[in-house]
């Protein structure tokens, strides 16, 4: 016990010596944490994700390109998406399934994207990025959804991961093989794109 007491000044004395100066008492400096952007937002984060095709495309795919926005207001709002795509055949009426997968990574085209993100380990199409099925009209795809279970940030954040739309109309786990489950049997990947943070639409 006398021993704490004797080393306490000597640590006093190292906090003075350290900070360059040597007044009467120890000075607290109270350093503020850093801001989050979401303050400067309206409480509320921004993601982007500028979707092309796939380099290697076949020529029987349509060259989709265009923009899923999202928005979520801090910390526990509903994740908001919006898909805006085109280039599509105005003719074309195939649904196409597009899911948010697990990597950010276009180095190979989109099968880098990984797999569909799956952090909680559950079946297609539970998936917290499984948006589903969309069927063009007059060449676009616009849509607006909510993915209650995805989030912009914390350690399940969907922020540096992709977009990723398929050639085929999602199964959503109802198909007979074991791939309805894991990915719903949309067949090739034709264009993606990876999630980045963003400022509000119009700044
Ligand atoms: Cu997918
Ligand atoms: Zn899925």
């Amino acid at each position: 016990f006398t021993k704490i007491i004797l080393q306490l000044p000597l640590m006093l004395l190292a906090l003075h010596i350290q900070s360059g100066e040597l007044s009467d008492s120890p000075v607290l400096e109270i350093v503020e944490a850093p801001k989050p952007e979401v303050v400067e937002f309206n409480n509320t984060i921004y993601g982007t994700c500028e979707v092309t095709p796939v380099p290697n495309l076949p020529a029987s795919q349509p060259q989709i390109s265009g923009q899923v926005l999202f928005r979520q207001v801090f910390p526990n709002g509903t994740l908001e998406v919006k898909l805006n795509l085109r280039g599509l055949p105005a003719d074309d009426r195939q649904a196409r399934a597009i899911h948010i997968h697990q990597y950010g990574d276009l180095s190979q085209g989109c099968v880098t994207a990984g797999h569909h993100y799956n952090p909680w380990e559950v079946d297609h199409p539970d998936h917290l990025g499984d948006l589903g099925n969309f069927v063009p009209e007059q060449g676009v795809i616009r849509q607006f959804q909510k993915l209650p279970e995805a989030k912009l940030f914390g350690g399940h954040s969907v922020l540096g991961r992709a977009v990723v739309v398929h050639e085929k109309e999602d199964d959503l786990g109802m198909g007979s093989d074991e791939e309805s489950k894991r990915s719903g049997n949309t067949g090739e990947r034709i264009a993606c794109c990876v999630i980045g943070i963003t400022t509000p639409p119009g700044d």
